[in-house]
């Protein structure tokens, strides 16, 4: 059966963008399709600045929506990065077949860097270092595909490099993933900014639909989105990104396709109205689900810590493994 891996960070309240970009196909496909592990990923948190208790807070949230949005822990395993240590093992190891220049190329870290070095902020080096624990996440469990959206693209072909050269250089030892995309909505774009992404730090919130807005809100939110001085709706990802933004909202939202609902609407107000609606409907049950699970913390807690048990039972065979194949001995 195939493997799937894939994380959330608890940087921010989680997004529409993480919702159609990954979650969703989590939940619709990846869990009945797959042995599949998903994972808040908190200690790529700690690549940038957090307060401590906003942290613990967001992992907590991030946890709950997950299962909110609809993973099944009968059918598959959720659970923390920072309590299966085997992700650090394996990250140490990893750095010592990655270079220092493969890391300096990633365009997240170039862009994150600049959004620090803007602030004042001085860069922590786990910062560039985390796509290398990024594929430790991922070899650990032997994964085979790795759902994501558009902007982890570059992370998971970095961690087939890193499995390729290990089993060359060490003997076979990592499966070699392979990143999967989502056919629409791979890249939700701020709907106050359409060249960038729709991210959950984001500090400006009015570009950004939060899984948790309250319906109103996100029909504001998309009601006062940016599209361009054109009239009539037509699909141009790159001639007229805020409309395109809408369309493939829609059609993520509806299942339909963004070149035919261009020829559905005459008009933009049209267009952000089915939208909003659109989005509202899809988020119902999502916060539904999440206010009932908010009142039973207990089972959230007991999901992530059997899913910890499991995930540990499964990446410590081919941790131990890498260990051996290196050189060193594996902890008995
Ligand atoms: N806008 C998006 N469109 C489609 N997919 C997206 N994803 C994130 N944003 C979009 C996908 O969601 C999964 C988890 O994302 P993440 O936690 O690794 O990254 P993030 O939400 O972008 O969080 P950051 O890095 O904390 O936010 P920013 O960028 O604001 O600094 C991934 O599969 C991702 O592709």
């Amino acid at each position: 059966m195939t493997r799937v891996f894939s994380g959330i960070q608890p940087t921010g309240h989680l997004t529409l963008g993480n919702y159609l970009g990954a979650l969703r196909r989590w939940v619709e496909t990846d869990q009945y399709q797959a042995d599949s592990l998903f994972c808040v990923v908190d200690l790529h948190a700690l690549t940038v600045d957090q307060d401590p208790a906003r942290l613990l807070r967001l992992s907590r949230q991030t946890a709950t929506l997950m299962l909110a949005a609809g993973l099944d822990p009968g059918v598959c395993t959720v659970f923390l990065q920072s309590h299966v240590d085997e992700h650090t093992r394996l990250s140490y190891l990893l750095e010592c077949v990655a270079t220092d220049g493969e890391m300096r190329r990633m365009i997240q870290y170039k862009e994150k860097t600049a959004k620090v070095r803007e602030r004042g902020g001085t860069v922590r080096l786990s910062l560039l270092t985390y796509p290398v624990l990024m594929a430790a996440d991922i070899l650990g469990y032997g994964a085979d595909e790795v759902p994501v959206g558009d902007d982890q693209v570059q992370h998971v072909e970095l961690a087939r490099d890193l499995a390729v050269r290990f089993n060359q250089r060490y003997g076979h030892t990592f499966v070699v993933p392979r990143a999967t995309r989502p056919a629409v909505a791979a890249r939700v774009m701020n709907l106050q900014n359409p060249a960038s992404k729709m991210g959950k730090s984001d500090e400006s919130g009015l570009g950004v639909v939060y899984l948790l807005d309250e319906p109103d809100d996100v029909r504001k939110k998309v009601m006062r989105a940016v599209t361009d001085s054109g009239r009539d709706v037509a699909y141009d990802r790159a001639g007229r990104p805020g409309v395109a933004n809408l369309l493939e909202i829609l059609a993520a939202c509806t299942g339909g396709n963004p070149e035919s609902l261009a020829d559905v609407y005459d008009s933009y107000g049209a267009l952000k109205k089915d939208t909003a609606e659109a989005v509202v409907e899809v988020l119902r049950p999502v916060q539904a689900r999440h206010r009932e699970l908010c009142a039973d913390p207990g089972y959230v807690e007991g999901v992530l810590r059997d899913g910890a048990e499991k995930a540990r039972a499964m990446a410590r065979p081919t941790v131990d493994a890498a260990y051996r194949a290196i050189g060193l001995l594996p902890p008995v």
